[in-house]
């Protein structure tokens, strides 16, 4: 009885091995548990023969029972011990949030590649003593055109060009020029000042657009010459594209300069040979520039016998595409982030 007792339990020991190596989780585990150690366990029915046993053999027979239950016990603790943590592992290798990971830096935004060259450009003006002037990009037929010494029959005041109100007496601004204009009413010279803004025009193929934005500048007092305009302006382009680049002033026509012209740099691309950027000439056109007309100084109230004064109006769009060598202008208004974030 006793040695029969004694081999069932290291039967159920055995047996108990074999089926706790197959449980897989949590549930099965407490299962087996049930199965051995449980009220009608199989355990229990053994501990229950034991009454049989007698008083000699008991003693051993209990204390091998006890050893058994021990085992499995134990057993049955490590074994959920291990399944809990590798059930933790597997939910954390399913989760696509891995908190280990470095986080993801935030995308800083940057100025538009025109704001960049308009701030750019100013910032080489305001060194130069110019004060920055804003005005109305809504603006009347007289600062527009009348006191610009632009005439009735020009072809910038058609409709075709410039886009008028509806009904009212009011227009887009085709130029920043009608800053200069209403800080002459109100400001005696001398005056140092530059017009930077967004100006209209109906105008729409590969090299225009409907809306573009210029600087324009106006210096104004007793004695200044056609050298200072060439001293100013020359110093603002090899600012932007550097000392080694050559200017040179061809004669042109704007109804409020006299004498006016434009200002070409020699071509930083081929160096003056001819390429395509400067179409084979060596030099590229910049901006506009002229003595003031006096007929728009009499416009202000500005004696022409006292005072002289040079102007100028530059294409900040044509700028930014020679300094970051973009060749197609439609591309600064797409707002393609792909575009944009080059520059
Ligand atoms: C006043 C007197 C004179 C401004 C000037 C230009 C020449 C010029 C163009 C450059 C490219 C316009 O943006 S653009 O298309 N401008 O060539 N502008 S002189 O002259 C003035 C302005 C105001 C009172």
């Amino acid at each position: 009885m006793k040695d029969s007792l004694l081999q069932s339990l290291e039967r159920l020991r055995a047996e108990f091995s074999g089926q706790l190596a197959d449980a897989s989780d949590e549930a099965k585990l407490l299962e087996v548990k049930t199965e051995y150690l449980g009220k009608k366990g199989r355990l229990t029915e053994v501990l229950k023969e034991m009454g049989r046993l007698s008083s000699e053999d008991r003693p051993t027979v209990g204390a091998k029972a006890n050893e058994v239950k021990e085992f499995i016990d134990a057993q049955i603790k490590a074994a959920l011990e291990k399944s809990k943590s590798a059930a933790i592992e597997s939910e954390l290798a399913k989760d696509v949030f891995d908190i280990t990971l470095p986080g993801r830096p935030e995308v800083l935004g940057h100025l538009h590649p025109v704001t960049q060259i308009l701030n750019l450009s100013r910032d080489l003006f305001e060194r130069l003593g110019f004060a920055t002037h804003t005005g109305p990009e809504i603006e009347d037929d007289y600062h527009s055109f009348e006191a610009l010494n632009i005439p009735a029959n020009h072809p910038a005041r058609d409709l075709q060009d410039t886009f008028y109100l509806k009904g009212k007496n009011w227009l887009l601004r085709p130029h920043t020029s009608t800053v200069q204009i209403r800080v002459m009413e109100k400001q005696k010279p001398p005056l140092r000042m530059i017009a930077p803004g967004t100006v209209y025009r109906s105008d729409s193929d590969v090299t225009h657009t409907p809306m573009f934005h210029q600087i324009e500048g106006l210096w104004v007092d007793e004695g200044v010459t056609f050298a200072d305009l060439k001293g100013v302006l020359s110093l603002f382009v090899q600012g932007l594209f550097g000392e080694s680049v050559e200017v040179r002033f061809r004669p042109s026509f704007f109804p409020f300069t006299e004498p006016s012209a434009e200002l070409d740099m020699s071509c930083f691309s081929c160096k003056r040979q001819g390429c395509n950027l400067c179409k084979g000439t060596g030099w590229i056109e910049v901006l506009g520039c002229g003595m003031v007309d006096p007929e728009v100084f009499k416009f202000v109230g500005y004696d022409a016998e006292k005072v002289q004064g040079f102007a100028f109006g530059i294409g900040m769009e044509r700028l930014a595409m020679l300094k970051f060598g973009i060749t197609d202008l439609r591309l600064f208004f797409e707002n393609d982030i792909r575009f944009l974030k080059q520059f």
